[in-house]
């Protein structure tokens, strides 16, 4: 059982929704170019290409690690604003939190993973990390505050919203696979996620 707090809304977007969100995302993502992050130490490539847009941005690499920095790491360029369809889902969901600093793309290919992680790197924990999904469905696990807690898998698919809040705000999660020509939105197999966070 996930901790209080995590909510998983299906269908929250309408296809038109998905679809004019799509449209904002691959103009951010043209201002923006997805990118290979790597892992700290190791410098792994992680198998998610990421971009962000807001004032802050969520990157890692070998050397800097996992942190936010306002430019993106490649361009040097700064990170395009949040599509105001992002700001109005925020404030919809998260009525009292401060607006979102950060809205972190993460583009998968067919086999493409997340391994388990909690989102910490923030120096505030108040306000929720809002996430939406777009294209193919996928396997999404969710956990407890300890890594080693008991997890259970819930399917995420297009215009479907999660949020991380409350006692589940640092809850373990991850995505195990996409499932591959589930969705119809986009025109390649593969999965968008976006995660709205407030930073500092
Ligand atoms: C994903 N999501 O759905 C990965 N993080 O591709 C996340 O890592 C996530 O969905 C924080 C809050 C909600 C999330
Ligand atoms: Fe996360």
């Amino acid at each position: 059982m996930a901790p209080d707090g995590f909510l998983h809304i299906a269908e929250y977007l309408s296809p038109d929704q998905q679809s004019r969100l799509l449209a904002e995302i691959r103009a951010a993502i043209a201002a923006a170019p997805l990118y290979i992050p790597t892992m700290p130490r190791t410098g792994k490539p992680l198998s998610v290409q990421m971009t962000n847009c807001g004032p802050l941005g969520w990157v890692t690499d070998k050397i800097g690690g996992y942190r936010y920095q306002a430019h993106h790491p490649e361009t040097g360029r700064a990170w395009p604003p949040i599509p105001d369809m992002l700001k109005t889902i925020w404030a919809d969901v998260a009525p009292t939190a401060p607006p979102p600093e950060a809205c972190l793309i993460n583009c998968y290919a067919a086999d493409s993973r997340l391994g388990l992680h909690c989102d910490a790197d923030e120096a505030e924990f108040t306000a929720p990390v809002v996430s939406l999904s777009l294209g193919d469905d996928a396997w999404f696990r969710i956990g407890g505050l300890k890594r080693r807690d008991p997890t259970s898998r819930l399917r995420l698919r297009s215009g479907d919203l999660v949020v991380l809040g409350g006692a589940a705000r640092l809850a373990y999660h991850g995505i195990d696979r996409i499932l591959p020509g589930t969705g119809s939105l986009l025109d390649a197999p593969g999965r968008i996620n976006l995660t709205l966070r407030r930073v500092t």
